[in-house]
């Protein structure tokens, strides 16, 4: 009796951050703002991917970027978003480990009116429950390092499930990680979400990174209805 009662509520949470999602997501294709959960674990990559991306998009002619960068207490990132010239609010989530709607809206809120072509959520580090809470994202995608090892598709497979894209990031690792099964990987990730797309990539040497701007464009203007 007592486990049916914590289902419940359970339940009612995530049903009304869905609805608050759906409606983030309606406003924001009305504006034109392409919005993005970023998934990974701590030290995947996150906020280096981010940067070196932006800078592909910019290459491309987008103006218009921001970044919430949700960490559980620091402004670390939020920092280095900042240096690299791009408008970014930090969302502190002061312990919890994964971001929900209302705090989706009080970041963007904290731009005051801006207009994004792409906003880009880093979501917490965590490959767990960030993957239960729609963010109000068009699209969600998560990264793994090749130093984390190929196998993570085996122990978290909600996450891989429930992305449009996985990122390898880190591949200039690849030569000092022989057991990293890249094959393995793709046959895993693929059973569990059949129309996953899979970039590798190395924000150090800039690998995959044309072809990772290029999907995203091809997205944007799918899902915004451009
Ligand atoms: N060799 C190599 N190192 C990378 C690459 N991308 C990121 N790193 C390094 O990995 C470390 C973690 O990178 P971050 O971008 O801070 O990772 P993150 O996922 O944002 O980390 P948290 O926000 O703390 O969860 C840093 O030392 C980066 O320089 C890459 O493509 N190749
Ligand atoms: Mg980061």
């Amino acid at each position: 009796m007592e486990q049916r009662k914590v289902i419940e509520v359970k339940q009612n949470i995530l049903a009304a951050n869905d609805a608050a999602a759906d409606q983030f997501r309606a406003g924001r294709r009305q504006e034109g703002t392409f919005f993005v959960d970023v998934m990974a674990s701590p030290g995947a990559g996150k906020t280096t991917l981010l940067l070196a991306l932006i800078a592909q998009l910019r290459a491309l002619g987008v103006e218009d970027l921001g970044v919430i960068e949700a960490d559980l207490e620091s402004d670390v990132d939020a920092l280095k978003i900042k240096e690299a010239g791009v408008a970014s609010v930090e969302l502190n989530t002061r312990g919890v480990c994964h971001v929900e709607m209302g705090m989706v809206e009080r970041a963007f809120a904290a731009f005051g009116g801006m207009h994004f072509d792409y906003l880009f959520l880093e979501n917490i580090g965590n490959l767990v429950c960030p993957a239960e809470f729609d963010t109000g994202a068009h699209t969600r995608v998560m990264l793994l390092s090749v130093p984390e090892g190929w196998d993570k598709v085996m122990k978290y497979p909600p996450m891989f499930a429930a992305v449009d894209a996985l990122i390898v990031t880190k591949c200039d690792y690849l030569p000092l990680n022989e057991d990293f099964d890249m094959e393995r990987l793709k046959q895993e990730a693929r059973r569990l979400n059949p129309s996953l797309e899979i970039f590798i990539t190395s924000a150090r040497t800039g690998e995959g990174m044309p072809e990772l701007a290029a999907w995203f464009q091809k997205t944007r203007a799918e899902k915004l209805g451009l």
